[in-house]
């Protein structure tokens, strides 16, 4: 009983501080809330990488459409603290609490049919992270906090036309140095390239399977002298491959 007490209370603690991936921007324009999109119907984070959640969320919204995109465009991913955004009017807790730094990450993986395909057994590349710049002190949740909820990142121009999952990631760490507390929030949209070039990955990951709990972008200690969030002045190395280069 005493452990059930503790997880409701930190549930409990929790709830105020979580985040979603709703919607997609490409170059500028908002395609509209859970417009193509996979996103799960709750803000709760997974904490389990071995948790078939770590894919696309926990099942949430579907779609029919698929959204259009070209390589090189800018893809904007916005996260909120629940679904439609703020919770309330002056939401300190939105996009993100800012307790909640680590970084933001961008995987894709080509599929037959955006709108349809089943998200397990697919195999994602990763093509843009933001983690943590030493000099600034500032994380990929930084970013994200001082864009309202908007992440932006350009699509490699030499992508191959074709659909694909993209799937955006934030990786909360601050209670990561406990374990397996680090929080994954993630969702998939579905999208078309339609112009681009003709790269093809040379290696992917899987999902779950790309992450392991020991894995000291996730085992992670980031409070430095006096609870900064400094990641201790050092550099931080995020899970997964390394984003494409092109
Ligand atoms: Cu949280």
């Amino acid at each position: 009983m005493k452990f059930s007490l503790a997880s409701v209370l930190a549930c409990g603690l929790a709830v105020e501080a979580h985040t979603i991936f709703q919607k997609l921007s490409v170059n500028g324009k908002d395609q509209g809330q859970l417009t193509g999109m996979r996103a799960p119907n709750n803000n709760n984070p997974v904490q389990d990488v071995n948790s078939q959640n770590m894919i696309c969320g926990s099942g949430g919204s579907k779609s029919q459409t698929v959204i259009s995109v070209a390589g090189g465009d800018q893809l904007g991913m916005y996260w909120g603290h629940v679904i439609g955004g703020a919770q309330f009017a002056n939401d300190a807790d939105h996009p993100i609490a800012k307790s909640h730094k680590g970084p933001v990450m961008a995987y894709l993986a080509k599929v037959d049919n955006a709108a349809s395909t089943a998200v397990t057994g697919l195999k994602w590349f990763k093509v843009w992270q933001e983690g943590f710049d030493v000099g600034s002190k500032t994380w990929g949740v930084d970013t994200m906090l001082k864009n309202q909820g908007w992440v932006y990142f350009k699509l490699p121009s030499c992508i191959a036309p074709g659909q694909y999952l993209l799937r955006g990631e934030t990786l909360a760490l601050h209670s990561a140095n406990k374990p397996n507390q680090a929080q994954f929030y993630q969702s998939c949209a579905q999208i078309n390239v339609s112009t681009g070039g003709s790269f093809s990955p040379s290696s992917t990951v899987s999902f779950p399977g790309a992450y392991q709990a020991s894995h000291p972008g996730i085992a992670a200690n980031i409070y430095g002298l006096a609870g900064a969030t400094d990641n201790g002045g050092k550099p931080y190395q995020a899970p997964g491959p390394d984003p494409i280069s092109c």
